[in-house]
């Protein structure tokens, strides 16, 4: 081979790794406004979540604009077990900024202090960890709000009041932790209820729907569910689907991926509570390339929900508030 086809072809194969690399999660151009190809790394909580596929999103899109190169990964399952080996070696390839949705507030904090100690700017998105000072900013949905704006939607649905359950994902989340106590802590205020607590589905649904129909053979006569987050909610739909005890038990879920939507439209499910993931990401984003430019960042960012319903599903802030199954 002369020295021009060895070029060409390490050239070709140059291509065909950036292009690999954008199809399996690898997206934007190289280089920012001050000259500098700043490397950012997005870690989901887990992956193959409509919520965070839809934040992937959101991320991609402003990495593009501000023409910084970003990678996405996530574990398996929502778990610090597996979440700390990725970002491990995520700080071994040096990126610039870390956008991660820490899978637990109390197992990811060292990790991520690890991150910042070796010079890596942080930003937390979505979840968080007990000190959040150790990122340059926290942005994440009203989650305590959320949680209250569920049980809103349950006493609207149910005036008469009854009892009501909490189907959440594991304690340590500190997005699904807010959203339970948000719930409970409206649910206890309230003389016309009685909240009957909290169980965990780990993330599972095969689990939320197996505690659905214990719970409901326990007592059939609760009036409310309230799931909070994506995967609880899907199972939490299909226990009541199996107690045969659609839209006598009120499900309120959090989160607005297909399954929910489809649960939404055929009335398993009364109301959905969709955060704004798009927006997170993108905000995490312009914040990471702030604090790499030197410049000040917002500690902590709250962003919206939107209570979708099959009343405003097909308006067009319903039809905006769906996450995405790919971008
Ligand atoms: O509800 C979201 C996210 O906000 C939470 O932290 C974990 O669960 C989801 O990803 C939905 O599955």
């Amino acid at each position: 081979m002369n020295r021009k086809i060895v070029f060409r072809a390490a050239v070709a194969s140059l291509l065909l790794t950036v292009t690999a690399a954008c199809g399996s999660g690898s997206s934007g151009s190289s280089s920012s406004a001050s000259g500098k190809a700043y490397k950012i790394a997005f870690i989901q909580g887990v992956s193959g979540d409509a919520f965070y596929i839809t934040m992937q999103c959101g991320v991609q899109a402003e990495a593009k604009a501000e023409g910084v190169t970003v990678t996405t990964q996530g574990p398996q399952k929502f778990d610090p077990t597996l979440q700390t080996p990725i970002l491990q070696s995520v700080i071994a390839s040096k990126p610039d900024a870390i956008l991660i949705a820490p899978t637990d507030v109390s197992s990811m904090q060292q990790p991520i202090a690890q991150a910042k100690a070796n010079g890596i700017k942080v930003v937390l998105v979505d979840t968080t960890v007990s000190d959040p000072s150790v990122a340059v900013s926290a942005i994440a949905s009203d989650n305590s709000g959320g949680g209250k704006a569920a049980f809103d939607a349950v006493k609207k649905l149910a005036p008469q009041g009854g009892k009501v359950l909490v189907v959440g994902v594991q304690p340590g989340i500190s997005t699904t932790d807010a959203r339970d106590k948000g719930f409970a802590d409206a649910a206890k205020a309230d003389p016309a209820f009685t909240y009957l607590g909290v169980q965990y589905s780990q993330n599972d649904p095969a689990k939320a729907a197996s505690i659905v129909s214990a719970a409901l053979q326990k007592d059939p006569d609760i009036v409310g569910i309230f799931a909070s987050n994506l995967f609880s909610a899907e199972g939490t739909a299909t226990g009541v689907r199996q107690a045969g005890k659609q839209n006598k038990v009120k499900i309120i879920g959090f989160d607005a991926g297909p399954d929910q939507v489809r649960a939404l439209k055929d009335g398993t499910v009364q109301a959905l509570i969709a955060q704004q993931p798009a927006t997170i990401g993108s905000d995490g984003i312009q914040q990471a390339v702030k604090a790499l430019k030197g410049e000040s960042t917002t500690a902590s960012i709250k962003t919206g929900f939107t209570i979708v319903t099959k009343a405003n599903l097909n308006s067009a802030a319903g039809k905006a508030a769906v996450y995405k199954a790919g971008c």
